[in-house]
């Protein structure tokens, strides 16, 4: 045996320089770098490791949380077969990770988080940053990550650390388990030395198996569809990581059966396809969710099947609606007592298309989708053609983005009004040109994602649209994406406020309590009852942006919008474009729902009256069994 006497932060980086995927052919290194921030957790171990061998780039961020945001847009953008590594130090560093972490993994996105953690010796405890549990001296504030780690562990000797290597990369590449791996690090731990097995670290190929359904559960799933009279397919994130966009349109084309898109899967069909109705569920069309509440089989592409999908199990009301789900991932397969078809999305559609024999939907049932498909796109069309003053509706600032940005573009979004509205509206020309973190819709995540995406996919132009509540919560990478010469171009839509959470409250019957960024009154913060008659708060986001670094146009009309968006396109630099919009226009919902409970009891008459209304749609809740 070779020894390679290495510190365990030394051999995890080398470990991780070796790491390589394949699919279909095609190999790529699995880790494009890491991101980090020192402290006095990491800086001995890990940071000495990252300047020992350049190998793995290290890349300088900001906010912890922000940087698994960068890696899980990386490796959203990626399809899975790349990723980044995170390190940080011991405590807030650490912890200031946990919410990016259950992105990742909500979204079933690959990341691999390092942090730091207390001495494995303890003699000195406690360490600046310690959690002292006095139950046990096992747990540290890391231990925070296991619920939203797909595999957790903490390296406490450096010879544990080869197993939990490849165990690491075992659920990194799943496409079933992946999601977050989190490896804590005692930060004595990591600078020990130990005589590694050279063997490990060896170039590594991972290859990422399509694999295959079982032919049993493939004529089972053709004889439902073929005695199906209005089947809908409902794609979702699964269609595009598989790259399965070119079969799925090859099935829709053959068998007639229309699409509805998750926020994941929008952009697995072109916007224009005759047979896409667009997005389904809450934020669908009026296409899709009319297409949905009379399905008979519901073919589940990777998708699973979150209530906005579902539109809370109100959006499928057939009394017999069966579902088929086509899925790498068993957990999410068996949703709705589904018969399962488990493996890749693209195997498994071309060999049930085979099964299918030629199999068609009535004419009339496809013509009928198609003319929903039409008046849907003259819907966009009207919203992308409303012209608002003096404030422009988000309908329309959403319409120039996508208009005169370049059609091989990302567009990436998170939280607040926009994501419905782009889901709606957005017309996705490529299965990358939409990108939206809507599995944990995290604020923050917009322009570290966009950071991300334009690292993973430097060809392409990146349009992060964001709100001003998300801009404010989390902004930090811009200086990061500054420092890399990552151009981004960041759409900041500010309308003083939660917009989104106050239409939702008003809808609860709260007047948006809580929503607007104003100087409270009698000591209460004013909602939308107040009117207009409150005292904006003296924010100026634009000068924010540009005290960051970025070249900032501000706008005020749709004319100057267009312009400024032409004028970022040319820019060379990142470019902020700053815009203020209608906090009460907006786009508005087509024939669905979700459920968000009114409180039972309250002492407002407009509370306890949504409360009834709520009522009579919550029955209307399917139990699919
Ligand atoms: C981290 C986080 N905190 C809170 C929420 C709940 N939330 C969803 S949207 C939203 C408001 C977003 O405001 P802004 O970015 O200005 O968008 P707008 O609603 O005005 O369009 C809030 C508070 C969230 N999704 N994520
Ligand atoms: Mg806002």
């Amino acid at each position: 045996m070779t020894i390679t006497r290495l510190t365990m932060a030394q051999a995890l980086v080398t470990f991780l320089t070796q790491q390589y995927v394949e699919r279909d052919g095609i190999e790529r290194p699995f880790f494009a770098g890491c991101f980090g921030i020192f402290g006095h957790g990491n800086v001995s171990g890990m940071g000495q490791a990252l300047q020992q061998i350049p190998a793995l780039r290290y890349y300088q961020a900001r906010n912890e949380q922000a940087m698994v945001h960068a890696a899980t847009a990386f490796a959203k953008t990626a399809n899975r077969l790349q990723t980044m590594a995170c390190t940080t130090s011991i405590g807030p560093g650490a912890t200031n990770m946990v919410t990016g972490a259950a992105t990742a993994t909500i979204n079933r996105l690959p990341v691999l988080l390092l942090p730091g953690d207390i001495f494995a010796r303890r003699n000195v405890d406690p360490v600046l940053q310690q959690l002292e549990w006095s139950q046990s001296r096992d747990i540290s504030a890391n231990d925070c990550f296991k619920p939203v780690s797909k595999y957790w562990d903490r390296i406490n000797r450096p010879d544990q650390l080869p197993s939990a290597l490849l165990e690491m990369m075992r659920v990194l590449t799943s496409p079933a388990d992946t999601g977050t791996v989190t490896l804590a690090l005692p930060q004595d731990v990591q600078t020990e030395a130990f005589d590694y097995n050279a063997a490990l670290f060896e170039k590594r190929v991972w290859h990422i198996s399509r694999i295959r359904p079982d032919r049993a559960a493939v004529s089972r799933a053709a004889a439902l569809i073929k005695s199906a009279k209005r089947p809908m397919i409902v794609a979702g994130g699964g269609v595009i990581y598989s790259d399965a966009s070119a079969v799925l349109a090859q099935f829709v084309d053959a068998t007639g059966i229309p699409v509805g898109e998750t926020m994941a899967g929008k952009g697995s069909l072109r916007y224009d396809n005759p047979l896409n109705l667009g997005a389904v569920g809450v934020t669908g069309t009026f296409a899709a969710n009319r297409i949905a509440r009379d399905a008979d089989v519901v073919i589940g592409i990777g998708t699973r099947y979150s209530d906005f999908t579902t539109a809370s199990k109100t959006a499928f009301q057939h009394r017999d609606v069966r579902f088929v789900n086509i899925n790498v991932c068993e957990l999410d397969a068996a949703k709705h007592n589904g018969a399962m078809l488990l493996g890749d999305a693209r195997e498994v559609l071309s060999e049930l298309l085979a099964a299918l024999q030629g199999h068609q939907v009535d004419a009339s049932y496809r013509a009928e989708a198609q003319r929903l498909q039409a008046d849907w796109d003259a819907e966009v069309q009207r919203i992308y053609d409303i012209r608002l003053a003096p404030l422009p509706s988000q309908g329309e600032i959403i319409g120039v983005v996508n208009d005169h940005s370049d059609p091989e573009a990302v567009m990436v979004c998170a939280a607040g009004s926009l994501p419905g509205d782009l889901h709606k509206l957005w017309r996705a020309r490529h299965p990358k040109n939409y990108h939206l973190e809507y599995g944990n819709s995290c604020m923050g995540y917009e322009v570290a994602g966009g950071l991300g995406i334009k690292m993973a996919a430097p060809e392409r132009e990146v349009y992060v649209m964001v709100g001003d509540g998300s801009w404010l919560m989390m902004s930090s990478e811009l200086v990061t994406a500054i420092q890399e010469d990552r151009k981004l171009i960041v759409v900041l839509i500010d309308n003083d406020g939660y917009k989104s959470i106050g239409g939702l409250s008003r809808s609860l019957g709260q007047e948006g309590f809580g929503t607007r960024y104003a100087y409270p009154q009698q000591n209460m913060l004013p909602s939308d009852a107040d009117g207009n008659d409150v005292v904006r708060l003296p924010v100026d986001l634009a000068s924010n942006a540009r005290s960051l670094g970025a070249d900032v146009i501000e706008c005020r009309t749709h004319a100057e919008f267009v312009a400024g968006i032409a004028q970022a396109r040319q820019n060379r630099n990142t470019t902020v474009v700053y815009i203020r919009n209608d906090r009460y226009h907006g786009v508005p919902g087509y024939e669905s729902w979700w459920d968000v409970p009114p409180a039972e009891v309250s002492t407002s008459p407009e509370v306890q009256a949504k409360r009834v209304e709520w009522a009579a749609m919550r029955a209307k809740e399917q139990d699919y069994l």
